[in-house]
């Protein structure tokens, strides 16, 4: 079991309880649960797979929660949890999880107009019968019919984030198999995209027979959908579907283009091999019966005069007239990155402190953290008014006494109010090291009024970047309207930066505002927002959402020194 998966059965409980009315606390002690495995950095299964190791030993997890963990991943299930789903009717479930809607409202749309379905929701959404129930009118059935939408989509994709969980579990238990050569995950996954349909597993080996009934003993497999001699499709319990091949030798590097995708990408190759006179499929490149290559993806490219292109670039938009003009991209790294500018403590809704987090961030090689907790306005976060955000910035000078070889910047998240302007003073901002602006009420506002709001605090001296500029939540929320040409054209005006925030819920901005802003001339600042020193994890999804939007190690304002990105703020920074 992935620790998402465990992190959702959690989360499940959590809901049900909350649907049936249960205990504010309890259902909060569930919450917490799914929280903290979800942002552990370590996989709960192999801590328990090793005796020299126990779960307990991690921080945010007691004896209670261990054990539930323990019975969940050895039977598959909890107690609690088959009690509830006894008294729940199944079809409420899938209620529970459109958002906009949530266990407490689904509780009154079941009891107040028997509603135990998706379709019968949408129905009664549409006779505009949700709306009259006390409590909901017409700007939250309206939120729900979007929540519907959504939910359809999210029961089709996942996260990448996620995906990687699986594609690690699967390719482990693939090659425990002698029959496995080689093996590759392709398809969006391996393009990186921001959240995936389905897996696309490559094996070449001398016993598809023996690799395919591996694949069947994955212990996540529900149902084998189709299996036939060198191609085998299954759904996991998770409703996720995964596809294998196995593929000769010398055809894997064509298999491997073929099946990376994307298909728009696909079909510009296979004009371009059509008006060279070749032929190209995923067995190979040929010239009439020929072939004249396959077995790697270069050879694959080259055959073409095409370099291998990264497969974050595979989506037919610049690259192939990048190729041709000798001008592709030396895309950004992991490794380039020298800081992190985004993040919480416990001085706010962050579950680690300003040490451990400093100290984290040292020991992934990085110069300099900036600690930006909320502000006042974010009650819910305990944001911080002037008194607080001055109190934090005297530990962090001390801090800084004591550590040596990293810079903690003195930041603050501050929001961009819903009436416009800032949370906090200019003369309190005047005195951060960098300063991220954020919209997080006021997201229901016209796209004039956010803009106006962005803009306008993107205009304050003190304001160093705009922080996850969207707010969208991948397969949960839309973004918010917002005209992000006008907002990234000031931006660009002022010398201020736009965050990609790299939760892999969010990758906002995402990958084509990304290729937008560099157009613009506008510096990217790739931030983790980590809320616990797990949190720092996210950089990588961040890098691989820049490099999709083409983005090199230029183009990200944090692969520099503090004191060189500090220069390309505005003049009055
Ligand atoms: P997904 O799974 O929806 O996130 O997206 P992909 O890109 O993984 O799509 P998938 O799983 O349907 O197919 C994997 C790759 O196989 C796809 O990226 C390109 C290739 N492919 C699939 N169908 C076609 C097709 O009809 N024509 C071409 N040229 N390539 C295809
Ligand atoms: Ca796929
Ligand atoms: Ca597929
Ligand atoms: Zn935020």
């Amino acid at each position: 079991m992935t620790n998402s998966e465990i992190a959702a059965v959690f989360e499940q409980v959590a809901d049900l309880l909350d649907f049936q009315g249960s205990n504010p606390f309890r259902v909060r002690a569930y919450r917490n649960a799914a929280r903290t495995i979800r942002e552990l950095s370590r996989s709960v299964t192999d801590i328990l797979d090793d005796p020299q190791q126990s779960l307990t030993d991690i921080e945010g997890i007691g004896k209670d929660l261990a054990e539930k963990i323990a019975t969940l991943v050895s039977t598959g299930t909890l107690p609690l949890l088959e009690e509830l789903l006894a008294q729940v009717p199944e079809s409420v479930l899938a209620m529970l999880r459109v958002p906009g809607l949530g266990p407490k409202r689904a509780a009154q749309l079941y009891h107040e107009l028997k509603v135990t379905t998706l379709d019968e929701l949408r129905a009664a959404c549409q006779a505009h019968k949700v709306q009259a129930l006390k409590g909901f009118g017409p700007k939250i059935e309206a939120a729900i019919l979007q929540g519907l939408s959504i939910a359809d989509q999210a029961q089709r994709r996942i996260l990448w984030a996620e995906a990687d969980e699986h594609v690690q579990e699967i390719a482990a238990h693939l090659r425990k198999s002698l029959a496995v050569e080689q093996l590759q995950a392709a398809g969006s996954y391996r393009r990186r995209k921001d959240t995936v349909g389905d897996l696309d597993f490559l094996v070449v080996s001398p016993s598809p027979e023996k690799v395919m009934d591996q694949f069947a003993h994955y212990s996540g497999v529900a149902e084998v959908l189709a299996r036939g001699s060198t191609k085998m499709s299954v759904r996991l319990s998770t409703g996720l579907q995964v596809d294998l091949r196995i593929v000769p030798e010398e055809s894997f590097g064509a298999a491997l283009q073929y099946f990376t995708g994307s298909k728009e990408h696909n079909i510009v190759l296979r004009n371009r091999a059509k008006a060279k006179g070749l032929k190209i499929n995923e067995y190979g490149v040929f010239r009439g019966e020929q072939m004249i290559a396959g077995r790697t993806e270069e050879e694959v490219y080259g055959a073409l005069d095409l370099p291998c292109f990264p497969p974050e670039l595979r989506e037919a938009r610049q690259e192939f007239h990048w190729a041709d003009a000798g001008q592709l991209p030396e895309l950004i790294e992991l490794d380039d990155i020298r800081g992190d500018l985004h993040l919480h403590t416990t001085w706010t809704d962050g579950m680690d402190t300003l040490e451990q987090m400093a100290a984290a961030a040292q020991q992934r090689g990085w110069q300099y953290i900036a600690v930006t907790d909320h502000s006042r306005r974010v009650t819910m976060a305990n944001g911080l008014d002037p008194a607080r955000l001055r109190q934090q910035w005297a530990e962090i000078d001390q801090l800084s006494k004591r550590l040596k070889g990293i810079t903690i910047l003195k930041g603050v998240e501050v929001d961009i109010l819903e009436r416009g302007g800032l949370d906090l003073p200019d003369d309190v901002l005047a005195e951060a090291d960098w300063v991220l602006a954020s919209v997080h009420y006021g997201q229901n506002q016209t796209r004039e009024q956010i803009t106006r709001r962005v803009i306008d605090a993107l205009r304050n001296p003190y304001v160093s970047a705009l922080a996850h500029p969207t707010g969208r939540m991948l397969l949960r929320r839309e973004p918010y309207q917002i005209d992000l040409e006008a907002v990234m054209k000031v931006a660009a005006e002022e010398g201020k930066m736009l965050e990609l925030n790299a939760h892999p819920m969010r990758l906002d901005l995402d990958d084509l505002a990304c290729a937008a802003a560099k157009a613009l001339g506008v510096q990217i600042v790739i931030s983790t927002d980590a809320h616990a020193t797990s949190g720092f994890e996210a950089m990588r999804y961040g890098v691989q959402q820049a490099r999709r939007g083409g983005l090199t190690k230029d183009d990200v304002a944090n692969t520099r020194s503090w004191p060189q990105l500090k220069k390309l703020l505005g003049r009055k920074r």
